[in-house]
């Protein structure tokens, strides 16, 4: 398989802790190659990374990808037997997907104070507080969203916690996590977790290169 690619982005990242932990062999192919990226447009008229190629079947969307890796059976699960607990994962991830990534997105072209619009910020960050503190009240603050193992929930999570810690600073909120301290909790052990730990630490060093520091 292969799997067009952004260090950064934190759907592809979601993707590549699922192909950590499964073992899988996926060639990732990273857009910020401008032939890659011109493959990548004329294979789907999405053309957002994550997108996963396997034979002739072309897959985007992080969500799709990690549930097609899961019933494609190579490695270990990452939906829970049980389908109370596999609601649960699915619904974590929603929340981080939907409730905090997506307004969580407007804000990365407003990182410049003196361009800074104030009402799509203010907007914005009310929206991502809102399903920050969801989160908060789902998660217990053990390690792992879901039971003790590593599941699809915190594929999808961390690396939009990772975006939420990092943004904080620039939008004047020092330590954005102490508000919720379940999901810091939470944070803090995930980075234990060997995939998760290698994601993040490919997610820092991409960010210091676009930030250029
Ligand atoms: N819902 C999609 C979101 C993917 C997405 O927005 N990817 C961004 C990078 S973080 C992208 O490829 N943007 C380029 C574009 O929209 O053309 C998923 O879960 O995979």
């Amino acid at each position: 398989m292969q799997m067009y690619n952004a260090q950064l982005s934190p759907y592809s990242a979601r993707c590549r802790i699922a192909i950590q932990a499964k073992g899988l062999d996926v060639e990732l192919l990273p857009i910020s190659d401008d032939a890659v990226k011109a493959r990548l447009a004329a294979l789907t008229p999405m053309h957002k990374v994550p997108t996963l190629i396997d034979g002739d079947h072309v897959i985007p969307e992080s969500d799709v990808i990690c549930e097609y890796f899961e019933e494609k059976g190579e490695g270990p699960a990452l939906l829970p037997a049980d389908p109370a607990a596999r609601a649960q994962v699915r619904l974590l991830a929603r929340i981080g997907e939907i409730y905090v990534m997506e307004p969580m997105g407007d804000l990365f072209d407003q990182i410049d104070p003196r361009t800074r619009d104030k009402n799509l910020v203010a907007r914005a960050m009310g929206e991502v507080v809102e399903g920050m503190g969801w989160l908060d009240s789902y998660l217990d603050g053990s390690a792992y969203a879901v039971g003790a193992a590593l599941s699809f929930a915190d594929c999808a999570l961390v690396p939009i916690l990772f975006f939420f810690e990092r943004l904080g600073p620039m939008f004047g909120e020092e330590k954005p996590l102490q508000a919720y301290p379940r999901v810091a909790s939470y944070y803090k052990a995930m980075h234990d977790d060997p995939h998760c730990g290698h994601v993040l630490a490919e997610m820092d060093v991409a960010l210091k290169q676009f930030m250029g520091i």
